[in-house]
């Protein structure tokens, strides 16, 4: 096949001090950090549909971007093809794992048989690439929000032949991820919230969306699919209330339907700040609860309040990022995957080579920080002194659920006001953090 990116060679580490920005300057694969490569530490995928199927439009104008490989139409060929071009990009940039909904590898047929047939079709060629260049699925999942049959939702459509259509399409994704030993399915619940609580009964769309998820589990099992399913939070964007709101809410409702022991969860940056959260407090929150499955990995414009998927370049938020994972044993299926689309002014091939360095450079440099913050030692040592009391004395038996109200009130009584014992000394960890960046 003819190559679709002749002038580009396999992009090469060429250490920080290079100029060449078709290199990595962060980003070496066999380098060791704590114990693991960063390869192993950060498991980069791609995202087909915006890397490939994104015609870079907005709610102004259609789309800029030049793809010369496509040839304009919607045809299983087009679509093969592209999955020739999509493995020749992710082979030269080096990431280990692609991710994609069904709907972007294959086209939709005019029946669900048809779409079925298309997917299969476009799945061996998948199954080709993946074995002549080693890229293996990050994750596979269903578009259950782009066709009109949607509008009203999938999981939690007020109409019951909706909602078994999106589980006919579930189960067929389900299949094909295991067929391509996808490390993980996601559920993005794009359309599962609402407009206006006038018309919903939203007690009875959150019971259909727990069976959903059940039936999912189910199906899994009798198939035997040994990959992770995760819950991707989203609070608005294309509803107005997206159910999934953030990853407090997920753990809630997982909790609440038994679910929680099947479930991680996929936290995006954008999504996170888009519920009034940083991605800071997302990867704590999932973290806490044993629930950090998977990164889709972007970043929001401060001054637009909507889910502009950039490329993560942010060097404070990746450094965050990565010390959550390390202190949480880093990911085990997961991985960092590029939710990301280029500008509609970059719409050059090109130009998605230079995002995806970016924003593999910006996490090979948060990794490293975040291992060096470690090192350091001086944060870890204030966080320390910060909760000394509880590491022995009262504060030791409380944790280990000793005593009562009771006690501590007899406790209270013989001693003098308490002090806060420490500064939270937050201007000198930033001043530590600046210095070690
Ligand atoms: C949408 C989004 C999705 C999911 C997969 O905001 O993030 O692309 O990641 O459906
Ligand atoms: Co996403």
């Amino acid at each position: 096949m003819k190559s679709a990116f002749p002038t580009i060679p396999r992009i090469p580490y060429d250490g920080p001090q290079s100029k060449n920005p078709l290199a990595f300057k962060h980003y070496n694969p066999e380098e060791i950090v704590e114990g693991k490569t960063m390869k192993e530490h950060l498991r980069f995928s791609v995202v087909y549909w915006h890397t490939f199927r994104n015609p870079l439009s907005d709610p102004f104008g259609t789309g800029t971007a030049i793809r010369p490989w496509e040839d304009g139409s919607d045809s299983v060929e087009n679509a093969k093809n592209r999955v020739r071009v999509a493995f020749e990009f992710i082979e030269k940039l080096g990431a280990p794992f692609y991710a994609f909904h069904d709907r972007d590898i294959a086209p939709e047929g005019t029946t669900l048989a048809e779409s079925h047939r298309n997917l299969d079709a476009v799945v061996e060629v998948l199954k080709e690439e993946q074995q002549r260049t080693e890229v293996k699925l990050l994750w596979g999942t269903a578009c259950l929000f782009a066709h009109p049959r949607f509008v009203h939702g999938a999981a939690t459509s007020p109409n019951a032949d909706v909602y078994a259509y999106a589980a006919a399409q579930v189960k067929k994704a389900l299949e094909v991820t295991h067929e391509l030993g996808g490390q993980g399915y996601v559920f993005w619940g794009g359309r599962e919230g609402y407009s206006t609580l006038w018309n919903t009964d939203m007690k009875r769309e959150l019971k259909h969306l727990a069976r959903f998820l059940h039936m999912a589990v189910e199906y899994k099992t009798k198939i035997g699919f040994p990959g992770a399913f995760y819950i991707e939070p989203k609070p608005k964007e294309p509803t107005k209330h997206q159910y999934d709101f953030d990853a407090a809410t997920c753990l809630n409702f997982l909790r609440e339907h038994d679910l929680l022991n099947h479930f991680k969860l996929n936290l995006e940056t954008n999504h996170a700040t888009l519920a009034g959260h940083t991605m800071f407090h997302e990867c704590e929150v999932a973290a806490a609860a044993d629930a950090l499955g998977s990164i889709d990995a972007n970043m929001g414009d401060e001054l637009l309040g909507w889910d502009t998927d950039q490329f993560p370049s942010n060097i404070y938020t990746t450094t965050q990022v990565m010390l959550v994972l390390l202190k949480s044993g880093g990911f085990r299926t997961g991985g960092l995957n590029f939710d990301a689309k280029v500008r509609r002014e970059s719409f050059e091939p090109m130009d998605l080579f230079y995002a995806h360095i970016g924003g593999m450079d910006a996490f090979a440099r948060g990794l490293k920080i975040a291992a060096a913050i470690r090192a350091d030692g001086r944060i870890s040592e204030i966080i320390k002194n910060r909760y000394s009391s509880w590491d022995s004395g009262m504060g030791e038996k409380i944790e280990a659920g000793q005593i009562g109200f009771e006690e501590l009130e007899k406790y209270a009584l013989a001693q003098p006001d308490p002090l806060p014992h420490t500064s939270g000394r937050q201007e000198l960890i930033e001043n530590i953090i600046n210095e070690l960046l």
